[in-house]
């Protein structure tokens, strides 16, 4: 403190802002951050609380100046200093090897050695070029690409991007110096945004590229500073005072030393065959990348040569893009189906003339519910946008407009369930329609005993989709427990398609040793509606036996960590229904048991029984469900709520009202590293 006192203020700020941006550089720019982000944070505010006592020594290069600056009115179009160039397109491997043919041809022309040349490749980010211009090493000015002659000014916007620095990290800068490169949304950020804007029933991005659009084109700089969007620079475009390296790659690896990302699965490869090979490599990871890519480019690495070879129009005769498949192609939607799942929700299913999109032929896609269909505005027989990016199902993203044909109709729902007849419903606040059908729905019976032997459910070995559906046809199997008893049934699986005696001896089998499971299991194998594999194993050890599950009220659910209001709700629901209670009754008569975990000896020995917890705060080794989860597995209850009856309170950071009440009541108190100790105590 003493010694800072003595520093005059313009240097504790420079000292504070060079700090904050070598450690924006390592984790935006070098993916290796040096310090958690609490410490980056701390720093920053103190910044920000020095800045705010003298705003006449707010350095250019602050990163508090990123939050945004007042307003656009517009964007003015700016000429760009040399144009921005374009890409050729090379669809498959022979164009791209036509492609270092020419270029073999045309250096020999010139006399210039040419065995193997050397290629730079580096994916093709689907996103936005942009053009940066520093002056002294300071950021005067971001153009978009435009129409490659001149662009938009989003100078104020594009200062709020953490991967853009606002000085050149280097002391000898270039008089003038143009970086150019792409602006792109990654995946995640993407789903975020979109997610939010579902929530607060805002319009939707049809892909991540259109969110960057969207983002670099706000008026208010502020907005863009929300956004999730990262520039990767590709090359110098222009400059001025300084020296260009001998190579791509190189004049690539200054920039990065200067601030910039540069794409991390750039290399360096010699000849045509490692260029294919490169495509290949990168095609096979490309869903997993955490951004789109629309291809590869490849740019002869040499700038003597790149120069020698010069442009045609507007795109350089050095380098092309092999292009991917399409991840979006148009379709029409031929007509609507609605199918039924297990709980009786009508999915509108659209057919579609099949088109090829992602690597694979689609001819159907889901409108999920009401919802969508309103979201999309989507009639029968539109032209409609498929994308189908990563290992994800094909969506729908766009109807497009334009080619609405006259006989376009809207989507309307059935009344009645299409498979069996009865009434559908909407309930009030859902977008789901449902058939109200239940078990008498072959739909839905079929459904829920596909759930019923599936892997995470019992477990019933050779008991495929198709079976089952030949077994409810044939009304073999009607509700779950009819499976166990087809083993009186022999003849009649003979008569199955594709059912021989040793097939049928081989289903029998497992469906003989699926008898014995264990409670989890059975519980998920109900399909009680929200309950999944993970919930299914909580409510397990919570009650450990199925009269105190079948018997536990909403209040008492509630407590089990990771059961919410709605989920307890129809738990309760489930088992209040007959139909249920018959079903699970025939299940235990035919013979399906698990080995029940407390038995009275064996649950007296859990340390915790008959305590209860309640836990608050927030917690940094543990999340509240997990600490909870432990409680329960030691025998403990876990409360919601405080009270005399409570053994122990649990209390985080920043725990209120349960703890003053517990401390009113003098109720024990743990805080988290107390919690640690004794739990490790306690399962030792
Ligand atoms: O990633 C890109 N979208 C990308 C675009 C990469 C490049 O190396 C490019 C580009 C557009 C033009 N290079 C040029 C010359």
């Amino acid at each position: 403190m003493a010694d800072q006192s003595m520093t005059p203020i313009n240097e504790q700020i420079a000292e504070l802002v060079k700090l904050l941006n070598d450690y924006s550089y390592a984790y935006h720019i070098q993916d290796s951050p040096v310090v958690p982000d609490s410490e980056y944070d701390r720093r920053y505010k103190e910044l920000q609380e020095l800045e705010a006592k003298h705003p006449d020594l707010v350095p250019s290069d602050s990163p508090t100046k990123r939050v945004g600056e007042k307003p656009n009115n517009g964007f003015v179009t700016v000429p760009h200093t040399l144009p921005m160039l374009s890409l050729d397109n090379a669809f498959d491997d022979d164009s791209l090897s036509d492609f270092d043919e020419r270029i073999g041809k045309l250096l020999s022309i010139k006399q210039i050695d040419v065995k193997q040349i050397e290629y730079c490749c580096e994916p093709k980010l689907d996103g936005l070029a942009i053009s940066l211009r520093y002056e002294s090493g300071i950021l005067v000015r971001g153009l978009t690409r435009g129409d490659g002659l001149s662009g938009e000014d989003i100078t104020s916007n594009i200062k709020t991007l953490k991967s853009i620095p606002l000085t050149l990290r280097t002391e000898e800068p270039p008089a003038v110096v143009e970086v150019r490169g792409e602006i792109y949304m990654p995946t995640e950020g993407f789903e975020r945004l979109n997610a939010m804007a579902i929530e607060k029933g805002e319009k939707v991005f049809v892909n991540p590229r259109n969110a960057a659009a969207g983002s670099l084109r706000q008026l208010d700089p502020k907005i863009t500073a929300t956004r999730p969007l990262v520039l990767c620079v590709y090359s110098i475009g222009y400059i001025e005072g300084g020296e260009i390296e001998d190579s791509h790659y190189d004049s690539l690896s200054l920039l990065n030393d200067w601030g910039f990302r540069v794409n991390p699965l750039m290399e360096k490869v010699q000849g045509i065959d490692a260029c294919i090979e490169y495509y290949s490599k990168l095609e096979a990871i490309r869903n997993e990348l955490p951004y789109d890519i629309d291809g590869i480019v490849y740019k002869v690495n040499s700038i003597e040569k790149q120069k020698s070879l010069g442009f045609v129009a507007r795109a350089p005769r050095w380098a092309i893009a092999r292009k991917f498949p399409a991840q979006e192609e148009m379709t029409q939607i031929e007509g609507i189906d609605f199918q039924v799942g297990r709980t009786g929700a009508i999915t509108p299913v659209a057919r579609l003339k099949p088109v090829f999109v992602g690597g694979v032929t689609v001819s159907n896609a889901t409108l999920h519910n009401k919802d969508e269909i309103a979201r999309l505005q989507v009639q029968v027989k539109d032209f409609v946008v498929i994308r189908r990016a990563g290992d994800v199902i094909p969506q729908i993203v766009q109807v497009v407009e334009d080619r609405r044909p006259d006989e376009a109709y809207d989507v309307v729902f059935p009344e009645h369930c299409p498979v069996c007849g009865s009434d559908t419903e909407q309930v009030s606040g859902e977008a789901t329609v449902r058939c109200t059908g239940g078990l008498v729905c072959p739909a839905q019976r079929k459904e829920s005993l596909k759930h019923f032997v599936s892997r995470k459910a019992m477990d019933i070995d050779g008991l495929g989709d198709k079976l089952i559906e030949q077994l409810v046809e044939m009304q073999l199997v009607l509700s779950p427990a009819d499976i166990f008893l087809l083993r009186n049934k022999k003849l009649d699986l003979l008569k199955l398609e594709r059912m021989g005696k040793k097939s049928i001896e081989n289903l029998l089998e497992a469906i003989e040793k699926a008898k014995n499971t264990q409670f989890n299991r059975f519980i998920y194998s109900l399909g009680i509606r929200e309950v999944g594999e993970a919930t299914a194993r909580t409510l397990a050890s919570y009650f450990k036996t199925l009269p105190a599950l079948m018997s536990a009220n909403e209040e008492e659910l509630i407590n089990v960590g990771d059961v919410g209001p709605i989920v307890a709700q129809h738990i309760r629901i489930f088992f209040q229904q007959e139909n249920n209670l018959e079903t699970i009754s025939a299940l235990l008569n035919a013979g399906v048991v698990w080995e029940e975990a407390s038995t009275n000896n064996e649950a007296s020995e859990l340390p915790l029984i008959g305590k209860t917890y309640v836990v608050t705060g927030s917690l940094s080794q543990m999340t509240r469900d997990e600490v909870k989860d432990r409680l329960i597995q030691l025998g403990a209850k876990v409360s919601g709520s405080v009270s005399s009856k409570t053994d122990c309170l649990i209390a985080g950071e920043k725990a209120g009202s349960k703890l003053t009440k517990a401390q009113s009541l003098n109720v024990p108190v743990m805080d988290e590293s107390q919690l640690m100790i004794f739990l490790s105590d306690l399962e030792a």
